[in-house]
């Protein structure tokens, strides 16, 4: 009597479900390497390269913890390149009698598990809210506050909790962090692994399978086990979270980590528990190595933030990736698979992304993803792209991030107004400007920073749809207060962007 017990490429973690549900000595783990996973978006090379290597690191583990573990690598001429496949071609093979899996973190995947035979779909309890919790509190609401779920987050964890009060006497400490970087400043960069003999097979296998992909390899570095993951997460606590908030929302021309942590991929791979990494950074504010606005702005982003967004997706329905609220239908312009742009901010944001398979918050929301919007391009190729190039990117986080916030397609769902800014705020928020062949104080004209057209637009091409939300009344007014003509020549300038932009 076999029990198979599928893990997919975002389950690596020690405690799943599934693991606890079965018995070690008449059961075997599957895990596999399938084309489809890494085809059906055309995902960066590292990304690849980062699950199947923490995949393999990961079968190791568990032989080494005395489970029986079949893996079926990509290369092996019997794999039939899907889930359902080998997950048939192994039941047959070791004639299991049932199958236990952890339910998958997308609606595609979940959809194909429960076509199984003889399943049983656990819950994936790795997260500090369950699904069903987060419908109860979401259904009798209006509008779905990510800060009401983050204090009702900080009451059942205790986290940064004296009694029912926050620690400090504030929830959040969000306007002490809005710093830009003073001239000169170091930051110190991230620890990085050296890729082990299990790594560079992967990495051979993926340049030689997937090498027209857009990305770069060179600088994967990725922690791949549980074991670098928690020397990762120390080095972050360490040297980086102490700056986090300060400079949380900053981008510096040539800086690609700042203080983030970077630890986004680890903790959706299953390596790190987001309760473990909250902890870790309440501990440091508790030995006073970190002070409180960045230890409760970290903490926010794991314990709200990631939170929020998973519930949302499972929330919103498997339609929500197809939401389209502000009707855009513009193809995903050529800049985000690298084409040449003079837009300095773009350039290096896209140029962090095909090096590293990671971009920082500010980069994903406020200059690639504004860009899409504002140009109009249609969401759903936004979503494919940003599925596709981030190390960290599971559909579950992706798409309320990419869908909900950063284009508004869902209509509000998720972010009260829509993200849209011009130079101005890029200018404010980076040092891009002062390199860039626009200049971000002109509107209208040759050398005018293109996004302060596309940003007025915008605005006016969906007035109708959004000059009712009283949070864009003060953006209105100021399109208002432009003269038709200069209105006329701004809507001119955009449209000869866009046209070029074909
Ligand atoms: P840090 O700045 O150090 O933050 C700490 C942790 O908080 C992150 O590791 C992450 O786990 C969590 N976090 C922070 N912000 C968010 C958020 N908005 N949603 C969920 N978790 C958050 N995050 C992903 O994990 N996968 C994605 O595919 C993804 N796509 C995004 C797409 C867009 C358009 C935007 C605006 C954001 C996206 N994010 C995504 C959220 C966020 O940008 C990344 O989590 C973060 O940049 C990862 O880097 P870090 O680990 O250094 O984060
Ligand atoms: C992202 C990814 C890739 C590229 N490849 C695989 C794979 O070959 N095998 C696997 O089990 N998982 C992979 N993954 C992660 C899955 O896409 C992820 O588990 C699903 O999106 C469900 O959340």
């Amino acid at each position: 009597m076999t029990t198979l017990v599928p893990i997919l490429g975002d389950q690596l973690s020690h405690g799943l479900a599934s693991l606890r549900a079965v018995d070690r000595a008449s059961a075997v783990v599957l895990m596999m390497e399938v084309a489809e996973e890494a085809a059906y978006v055309p995902h960066h090379p590292q990304k690849i390269a980062l699950f199947f290597s923490a995949m393999r690191h990961f079968a190791e583990e568990l032989r080494a913890a005395g489970w029986r573990v079949d893996y079926v690598t990509l290369d092996d001429p019997a794999n039939t390149g899907d889930f359902t496949g080998e997950v048939t071609r192994a039941a047959d093979r070791l004639c299991a009698t049932r199958i236990v899996a952890l339910k998958a973190g997308e609606w595609r995947v979940l959809e194909a598990q429960q076509g199984w035979p003889n399943v049983t779909l656990l819950d994936d309890d790795r997260f500090l809210c369950s699904i069903d919790a987060f419908a109860d509190w979401a259904r009798p609401r209006k509008r779905l506050v990510m800060e009401d779920f983050y204090r009702l987050m900080r009451r059942q964890t205790g986290l940064l909790m004296d009694g029912d009060q926050p620690v400090g006497g504030q929830w959040n400490f969000d306007a002490d962090n809005r710093k830009s970087v003073p001239k000169g400043h170091r930051f110190v960069a991230p620890i990085r692994f050296a890729p082990d003999a299990i790594t560079a097979d992967v990495l051979a296998l993926v340049a030689s399978r997937f090498g027209n992909h857009f990305g770069s390899t060179v600088s994967f570095g990725w922690p791949v086990t549980r074991a670098d993951a928690l020397t990762a997460l120390d080095d972050f606590i360490t040297h980086r979270l102490a700056g986090f908030g300060d400079y949380q929302d900053a981008m510096v021309t040539g800086e690609d980590v700042l203080n983030h942590s970077l630890l986004s991929p680890a903790l959706n791979l299953g390596l790190l528990s987001p309760l473990e990494v909250c902890r870790a950074a309440e501990a440091a504010f508790h030995a006073g190595t970190a002070p409180l606005n960045a230890v409760e702005g970290f903490i926010r982003q794991i314990l709200g933030w990631r939170e929020y967004v998973r519930g949302l997706y499972w929330f919103a329905g498997p339609d929500y990736t197809a939401r389209n609220h502000l009707g855009a239908t513009r193809p995903l312009p050529a800049l985000f698979w690298g084409a040449p742009t003079d837009l300095r901010c773009l350039s290096e944001a896209v140029d962090a992304t095909r090096r590293n398979a990671m971009a920082h918050h500010i980069q994903r929301l406020m200059i690639l993803g504004n860009f899409a919007m504002l140009v109009g391009t249609d969401p759903a190729e936004v979503h494919r792209w940003y599925l596709a190039v981030y190390a960290d990117a599971i559909e579950w986080v992706e798409a309320p991030n990419v869908i909900g916030m950063s284009q508004f397609a869902d209509g509000g769902l998720m972010a009260t107004k829509p993200y849209a800014a011009g130079g101005a705020y890029v200018n404010r928020m980076s040092d891009h400007c002062k390199t860039c062949r626009y200049d971000v104080k002109q509107r209208t004209g040759p050398n005018a920073c293109p996004l302060n057209s596309l940003y007025w637009d915008f605005l006016a091409r969906h007035e109708e749809r959004l000059s009712g939300n009283q949070r864009l009344w003060r953006m209105y007014d100021g399109w208002r207060r432009f003269s038709p003509d200069e209105q006329a020549r701004i809507r001119a300038q955009a449209s000869t962007f866009l046209a070029r932009l074909g």
